[in-house]
């Protein structure tokens, strides 16, 4: 088995996801920056160019960081992070989504009409990046207002993929840069309690 990986934010998410499993797999790192996502050999690998990837010991192979997340969570059920029984699975794959689907996609587009490295992907619209700013913001409050009944996590009690997804949320802050807002006090101490996750806190550090 090996799992292409590179420093940026849909990895982390794989990364973030088997470190707190304790599952070590064998890596190779992609250079992002230098094109190791458009040659014609990774191109065979993911025909969208993207990571990470797994390839698993018999030549399968899978993409989308959810998709491996779930194959790890069959193999290594503990601890559960993607939700044990009907009710918590379902609402840990509620909130990954809208995770995923409104503050991770606001974000990851404001870098993808901002970051020069995109330019030959996206057709790139400062206007777009600016508007998707403001949606993320608004979403950040509407967070905050969700996150003040008290929960530790973002779908309750327990660290989840949720929390992973919003880790590359903060991950791509980072990149921007972009600060949460401290006035959003549910959100900067649910941020607080995720930064200092050791496998958070030790890929931030390396891929600064
Ligand atoms: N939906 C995919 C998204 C993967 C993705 O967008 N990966 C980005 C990095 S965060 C990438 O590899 N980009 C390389 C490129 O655009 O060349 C997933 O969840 O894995």
């Amino acid at each position: 088995m090996k799992l292409y990986d590179a420093m940026t934010p849909n990895s982390l998410r794989v990364h973030v996801f088997l470190s707190e499993k304790g599952i070590q797999v064998p890596r190779q790192q992609v250079d992002v920056l230098k094109g190791g996502t458009r040659t014609p050999a990774f191109l065979a690998l993911n025909s969208l160019g993207e990571l990470p990837v797994l390839e698993l010991d018999d030549g399968k192979i899978l993409t989308e960081s959810v998709a491996i997340c779930r194959y790890f969570e069959a193999l290594h059920p503990a601890p559960r992070l993607l939700g044990e029984g009907a009710y918590e699975q379902a609402r840990v794959e509620m909130w990954n989504r809208r995770m995923e689907l409104y503050l991770f996609d606001a974000i990851g587009a404001v870098a993808q009409h901002s970051f020069d490295f995109f330019a030959d992907k996206v057709e790139q619209s400062p206007d777009y990046a600016a508007a998707q700013m403001r949606r993320f913001d608004k979403l950040l409050a509407w967070l905050d207002r969700e996150l003040s009944d008290g929960r530790p996590f973002i779908a309750g009690e327990r660290f989840t993929i949720a929390d992973i997804t919003g880790m590359a949320v903060l991950m791509v802050c980072d990149l921007l840069p972009k600060r949460l807002p401290s006035s959003l006090s549910h959100v900067k101490r649910w941020e607080d309690s995720v930064r200092i996750r050791p496998a958070f806190a030790e890929r931030v550090r390396s891929a600064a």
